[in-house]
């Protein structure tokens, strides 16, 4: 059994960003040697954090499938990577940030101009992480100082704030996507990344679990719609419930839904669906 899961809205409190109800299932998950791999939009520095405070060692995808870290010495079998990063080796699947954030301003330009001649569409207010401090991010998110300096320090993914009517919201996506880029929302923010999604890296990553431990159960554990690639691509997709104790609607196959919203979700995940399977 391998667990994916995501991080804000499921392993974490959507509002507090808080992990401690969840602190039970992760000693069961840990009890029966299940491999949890991180599979967010946040970047390596906020994941990484985490995963030290809770002593995880597996893998882990950063940035909505924009990167896969592999502790050296994970896998048995040697496999083709990227880059080396401290004590991880690194798929890269994204493209980066730089160019990412080149496409964009002239993306934004273009549809802030369509959005000014339209009389139609209102008043609209877009920012972009990589154009705010520190202190804005973490002002705009919750996020605490040292967690907002890591989420800043992006290397395949944008994160946009756009606050809008629905007509200039959806002129600003249609322009995000002519311009070649992608975008999906991840409950606060939009996420602008080139080519890669949460789906493509953990079929990268099933291989690789295959290749060295034979036959698995892949379970996906998400709440938004960032989720949808991993949640389809996985055996057992899992949705936990979003603030309003409503769940997320996507398309699935097969989707078990749990109760509770964040951690309390994610542990009934754990109790109630991925330890009792055969
Ligand atoms: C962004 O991610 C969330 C979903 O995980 C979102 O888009 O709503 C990213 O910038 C992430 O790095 C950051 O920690 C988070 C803060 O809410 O927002
Ligand atoms: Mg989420
Ligand atoms: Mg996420």
């Amino acid at each position: 059994k391998i667990v994916y899961t995501d991080l804000d809205g499921t392993l974490l409190n959507p509002l507090t960003y808080s992990y401690s109800t969840a602190l039970d299932a992760l000693r069961l998950l840990k009890d029966k040697q299940l491999p949890l791999v991180f599979c967010s939009a946040k970047t390596m520095g906020e994941q990484d954090l985490y995963r030290n405070e809770l002593g995880i060692k597996d893998p882990f995808i950063t940035e909505n499938g924009g990167a896969i870290f592999i502790p050296k010495d994970y896998f048995r079998l040697p496999f083709a990577y990227d880059r080396i990063a401290g004590n991880y080796l690194v798929i890269e699947l994204g493209m980066a940030y730089k160019d990412i954030r080149h496409i964009l301003k002239k993306a934004l330009a273009a549809a802030c101009a369509e959005i000014e001649n339209s009389e139609k569409a209102g008043n609209i207010f877009i920012t972009s992480f990589g154009d705010m401090s520190v202190e804005d991010v973490s002002r705009l998110t919750d996020l605490n100082l040292k967690q907002a300096e890591l989420a800043k320090q992006r290397e395949y993914s944008e994160t946009v704030h756009i606050e809008g009517d629905k007509r200039s919201t959806n002129m600003v996506l249609n322009h995000i996507q002519q311009s070649g880029l992608e975008y999906s929302f991840g409950g606060r923010f939009y996420e602008v990344t080139g080519g890669n999604d949460k789906g493509k890296a953990i079929k990268i990553l099933n291989e690789l679990f295959r290749l060295n431990f034979g036959n698995i159960h892949t379970f996906g554990l998400g709440d938004s719609e960032n989720d949808y690639s991993m949640l389809e691509t996985v055996d057992s997709p899992v949705l936990v419930q979003r603030p309003g104790n409503k769940w997320h609607k996507m398309r699935l196959r097969n989707p078990s839904y749990v109760k509770g919203v964040g951690p309390e979700g994610f542990s009934r995940a754990v109790t109630d669906i991925i330890i009792p399977m055969e």
